[in-house]
């Protein structure tokens, strides 16, 4: 029937579809009621209310010919072939009558099976009904004998036509809408330390579970695990013991997980990572106690910096953790070196990940540079080599023609500073100054009339210049002194003078040529060639290059200022390749003794005589300097050295002579050099 219904229905679609619908209320009464009903009846109606519901029917009159379990005339009410009554009667006095409540069918559908027999003698009217869709309580109306789970596995709300699953408090409705999981897990831990139990630890976990727990500390520190004692996880036994339906799950980033079940506790659990992830899955089934643990948090460690040649790694530590910082000093001595470059300081930090930032320098042994050279001297290590810290060197002056002024020597350490430091003083190398005054021969003979010829090397500082046929006397490897009128006209010219010889004709004198010629400015240029004024009769000659000092031509040395005035009787010596025996000069070179006087015992022959000259001569032998030692030395022993290393200075430069030399009467005047020390320092220094 319910298929020509369709049939129906569709062939009156287009006009009113909406007939299909169930409908949520209706009424249904027997065959021409209130009439009574005709015999020899069958009739069925199939009712529908949406789906959703229950459909539900209440009588409002039913009057069926009352028979024995409704044999001759009944009405069968069936839903979905589950047969709910067979109706007849007129009154609840009847055993079938139907009672007061209504009939809800289990479904959303009803059949009524009105049926009679052939005679209806008492004029029974039939029966009228009311159906209606009653809304299904879906949370009470599974059925236990079926087996069927509830709806919900918690809460269930009945709604209209359907139903909703909540869960209790600490739950979560799964993706199935219908059970519950136990809320657990999530969040993440990212306190230094902290305690994780399974849900109701210590009572026995629920089932069903999947619980994530993530551990998430600050790089730069690593997760502990300890697990307690009372531990367990359901085991199951599968060729062994496996995790397979329970387990724990321990996962670190770049590590293969770890599974735990049974009832041994894990323990300590180092993960060397910051970042933990514990995993809980328990299934439908079994039973696990559960596990409770207590995570800390280390800092990350940093391996030992290790030790370093020649420095010192500060502080030591036994271990070095996350955000440590070391620093590296050298010993004294030493210089901290990144590869090759030198660095000021240097320190480094443990990072997070366990490494330090910068890998440890080397400490490598200061150098002083090579030590200056020293002009006319020489630099000899006396320990360590390569210009290395506490190297020692000692200077040394080209012996015997320069020393220092008053030490031997001079030695140096190469010092943290990286100076070469010399103890008490001022780190200033002394000068190597050439030494004044030695000669090979140092006795000269005693006063020998006209005098006697020198030896190699004995009067070393005497030079000659055949020009103005002049002597000089060197005083240092550059300078030497003679007389303004030697010189006078030649400022601005190079003049010859030969050094190293004794005789003029020799083969191999020493050759200086002058760079510089400095006239005293005092000294009086009138009638130069004939001079009438021989004040400042003083002059300097500074040589183009340094005079290769030897045996044989060597500076002869100043006076001291406080080497006194002249003194009467005092012996000098006089040399030059002046004439003699009536000879105007010499071949050779002569000296002899003379003997200084006061200024008012000599005759000047009407020439001015200044305080800056002297005079000197041989009463008896007649010696004298005469025309062609003009500008050579007047020299004494010097005074405070022992015969064996005696000493000549320059008090005099022969100057000028009243008459002929050698006259017993009239001595010759000489420059006093005593006077012009501070010119003769001054223009030396300048120039
Ligand atoms: C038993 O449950 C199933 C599924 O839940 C349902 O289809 C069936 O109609 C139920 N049977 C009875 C007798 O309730
Ligand atoms: C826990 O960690 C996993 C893996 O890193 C991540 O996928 C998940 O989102 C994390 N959960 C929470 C709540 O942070
Ligand atoms: C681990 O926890 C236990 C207590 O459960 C404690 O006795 C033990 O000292 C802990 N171990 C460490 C290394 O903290
Ligand atoms: C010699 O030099 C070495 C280093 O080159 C140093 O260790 C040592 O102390 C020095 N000795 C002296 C006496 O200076
Ligand atoms: C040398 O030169 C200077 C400056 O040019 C000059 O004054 C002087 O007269 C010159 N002397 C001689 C002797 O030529
Ligand atoms: C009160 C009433 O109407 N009772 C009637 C119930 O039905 C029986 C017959 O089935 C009658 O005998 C009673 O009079």
């Amino acid at each position: 029937m319910g298929g020509i219904h369709l049939i129906f229905c569709l062939l009156w679609a287009c006009v009113n579809v909406c007939e299909c619908e169930p409908v949520m209320f209706g009424e249904v009464s027997s065959p021409l009621y209130p009439q009574p009903y005709p015999a020899d009846l069958k009739k069925q109606w199939d009712l529908e209310v949406p789906q959703g519901y229950q459909i539900q029917l209440t009588f409002n009159h039913l009057d069926i010919e009352p028979s024995p379990n409704c044999y001759y005339d009944s009405l069968m009410v069936v839903s979905d072939k589950k047969f709910l009554g067979k109706f007849c009667g007129q009154n609840s006095t009847d055993r079938y009558y139907p009672g007061n409540k209504p009939i809800l069918a289990p479904g959303n559908r009803l059949q009524l099976v009105f049926q009679t027999d052939d005679s209806n003698h008492v004029s029974h009217l039939g029966f009228t009904a009311f159906y209606q869709a009653v809304d299904i309580d879906e949370c009470t109306s599974f059925s236990v004998e079926n087996e069927s789970d509830p709806p919900c596995s918690q809460i269930c709300l009945n709604t209209l036509g359907s139903y909703l699953c909540a869960c209790h408090h600490g739950y979560q409705l799964r993706p199935d809408q219908r059970t519950c999981i136990l809320d657990c897990g999530g969040g993440v831990y990212s306190e230094p330390e902290g305690t994780i139990s399974s849900p109701g630890y210590p009572n026995t976990s629920p089932l069903d579970l999947h619980c994530v727990y993530n551990i998430s500390v600050q790089p730069g520190f690593t997760i502990t695990l300890n697990f307690s004692q009372t531990f367990h996880i359901e085991q199951v036994y599968n060729q062994g013991p496996t995790c397979l339906f329970h387990w724990l799950q321990v996962s670190v980033p770049q590590k293969a997980p770890q599974k735990f079940c049974g009832g041994k506790s894990p323990g300590l659990l180092h993960t060397d990572s910051h970042f933990t992830q514990v995993e809980y899955h328990t299934d439908r089934h079994g039973q696990s106690q559960g596990w409770s643990l207590h995570y800390t948090t280390q800092r990350v460690q940093c391996p030992n910096p290790g030790r370093i040649h020649n420095g010192r790694v500060t502080p030591n530590f036994a271990k070095y953790l996350y955000r440590d910082y070391i620093q590296v000093r050298c010993d004294q001595g030493y210089k901290l070196m990144m590869g090759e470059k030198e660095i000021k300081s240097f320190k480094s930090m443990c990072q997070s990940d366990g490494e330090w930032h910068l890998t440890l320098p080397e400490c490598k042994i200061i150098d002083c540079g090579a030590p200056k050279p020293l002009q006319n001297g020489k630099v000899q290590f006396i320990n360590g080599s390569n210009n290395e810290y506490l190297s020692v060197i000692e200077y040394h002056c080209n012996e015997p023609y320069y020393a220092f002024e008053k030490t031997p020597k001079a030695r140096y350490t190469c010092a943290a500073t990286r100076k070469w430091t010399e103890d008490d003083s001022n780190n200033i190398i002394p000068p190597c100054i050439p030494v004044c005054g030695e000669n090979i021969e140092p006795a000269f003979g005693g006063r020998v009339f006209g005098g006697k010829q020198a030896q190699l090397g004995q009067i070393p500082w005497q030079l000659y210049t055949s020009l103005t046929r002049g002597g000089a006397s060197l005083i240092s490897d550059y300078w030497a002194i003679t007389a303004a009128h030697v010189v006078d006209g030649f400022e601005n010219t190079t003049m010859s003078f030969l050094g190293g010889l004794i005789h003029l004709t020799q083969d191999k004198p020493i050759k200086l040529e002058t760079e510089k010629i400095i006239i005293h400015p005092n000294y009086k240029r009138v009638d130069r060639g004939n001079p009438t004024n021989f004040d400042n009769d003083i002059a300097l000659i500074k040589m183009s290059s340094k005079v290769p000092l030897g045996p044989n031509i060597r500076p002869v040395c100043l006076p001291k200022k406080t080497d006194g005035s002249v003194m009467e009787d005092m012996m000098g010596t006089i040399s030059g390749f002046g004439g003699f025996e009536g000879k105007l000069k010499s071949d050779n070179l002569r000296y002899g003794h003379v003997q200084e006087y006061p200024n008012d015992k000599c005759d000047s022959g009407g020439l001015p005589v200044t305080d800056n000259m002297f005079c000197a001569g041989d009463d008896k032998k007649g010696v004298d300097s005469c025309q062609g030692d003009s500008g050579g030395p007047l020299f004494h022993p010097m005074l405070g050295y022992g015969s064996a290393e005696q000493r000549y200075e320059v008090r005099g430069i022969v100057s000028w002579g009243p008459t002929k030399c050698g006259d017993t009467i009239f001595k010759g005047f000489y420059t006093k050099v005593q006077n012009y020390l501070d010119w003769i320092k001054e223009t030396m220094a300048n120039n």
